[in-house]
């Protein structure tokens, strides 16, 4: 039977053209900073964010919890949205892990958060408060619907930011599809912001890690933390050799999946059963909800049937789920999930 797998990006397994250039990496100790094709990504992606530095990271969940730590000391507070990844998917590792607390606001429908919700969160200077040290912000808004969020919103949060001395950091884990949806250099999204987390291993297909990037000094302090954690590789070439395939041949092609995550969400709009948020998703996620009225199967129960047809979704909450595209669903998939969708709701 076919598989279908849209539960994330993240499934995503590396090209043909990736495991050779992973066969072919030269390599050398991370730790000592001495594999170059390590630096070779580092350079790249600093580079394409406009950073002095950058980092390689063996996950996302890491470049965040690194970033977090390197610009707060313990007892600091984050200001960041209830329905970020951070918040709710990173297991509370900055409060559990660096002893920071967070302070979170509610994200609007587009990913935002309220300026004026964000300053009130600012803390005065008052012994009885934690220090208000980063803002730390989403771009594409995975939780809100994949949706790809403005620079002009970033330079008004900035210019908050700066009026406290407080840092901003960018979970960029989809970065490159927010310029593609934007139609923006990826270095403009990057702007605002102290240090920007981006993942090589969800729509752009490698096998493994992220980038952090910032300034020389961030990065300096982030080296040291991503040690402590665990994560000093040593020869990791062999991962960054995919890393930068990613960069060179994934990042051109990715408004392709945009297209077909459209082309999905007008396939399931018209079936009944389920309400899809929006026919026009402007990334690579495709969220809707169950219609209780139309239909006696909830979600999970939807999702078990779609995966005995072969098509793997994933499930946000009892009401809720989320399909995403990506490098290895072509048209024809698209189809099938459709045509799979319209058999599971009859
Ligand atoms: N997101 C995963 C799950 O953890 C929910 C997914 O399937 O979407 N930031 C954002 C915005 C993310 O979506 C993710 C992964 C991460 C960070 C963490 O990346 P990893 O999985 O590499 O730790």
């Amino acid at each position: 039977m076919k598989t279908v797998d849209l539960r994330s990006d993240t499934v995503t397994q590396p090209t043909q053209e990736m495991r050779e250039a992973m066969y072919e990496a030269p390599v050398g100790d991370d730790v000592y900073g001495e594999d170059p094709t390590i630096n070779r990504l580092q350079e790249m992606s600093a580079g394409m964010l406009g950073k002095q530095a950058a980092l390689f990271i063996p996950s996302g969940t890491m470049g965040n919890l690194a970033a977090i730590l390197a610009h707060c000391t313990r007892g600091d507070e984050v200001i960041l949205g209830n329905l970020s990844h951070t918040f709710l998917y990173e297991c509370g590792g900055i409060s559990s892990l660096g002893g920071v607390h967070s302070h979170q606001l509610p994200n609007r429908p587009d990913g935002t958060l309220d300026i004026q919700d964000i300053r009130s969160a600012i803390r005065s200077d008052d012994a009885h408060f934690p220090v208000s040290r980063l803002i730390v912000l989403e771009n594409t808004h995975n939780r809100c619907g994949g949706v790809p969020i403005e620079n002009e919103y970033m330079r008004a949060v900035a210019s908050l930011a700066h009026e406290y001395n407080i840092s901003m950091h960018l979970d960029g884990a989809r970065i490159f599809n927010a310029a593609a949806a934007l139609e923006v250099d990826p270095m403009d999204l990057s702007e605002q912001f102290d240090s920007v987390t981006f993942c090589l291993s969800k729509g752009l297909c490698a096998p493994v890690g992220s980038v952090l990037c910032g300034s020389e000094d961030f990065i300096y302090r982030a080296h040291r933390i991503r040690k402590q954690l665990g994560g000093g590789m040593r020869q990791a070439g062999i991962l960054a050799a995919a890393g930068i395939i990613a960069l060179e041949k994934m990042v051109p092609r990715i408004g392709e999946d945009h297209q077909r995550a459209r082309t999905l969400a007008q396939g399931l709009n018209s079936i009944p059963g389920i309400i899809v948020d929006t026919e026009q998703p402007a990334t690579n996620m495709v969220y809707f909800n169950m219609d209780n009225q139309n239909t006696q199967i909830n979600a999970a129960q939807l999702a078990a049937k779609l995966n005995q047809l072969g098509v793997k979704v994933g499930l946000v909450d009892a009401n809720r789920i989320r399909l995403v595209t990506h490098y290895w669903i072509n048209d024809e998939a698209v189809e099938y999930t459709v045509e799979a969708f319209k058999q599971a709701l009859q």
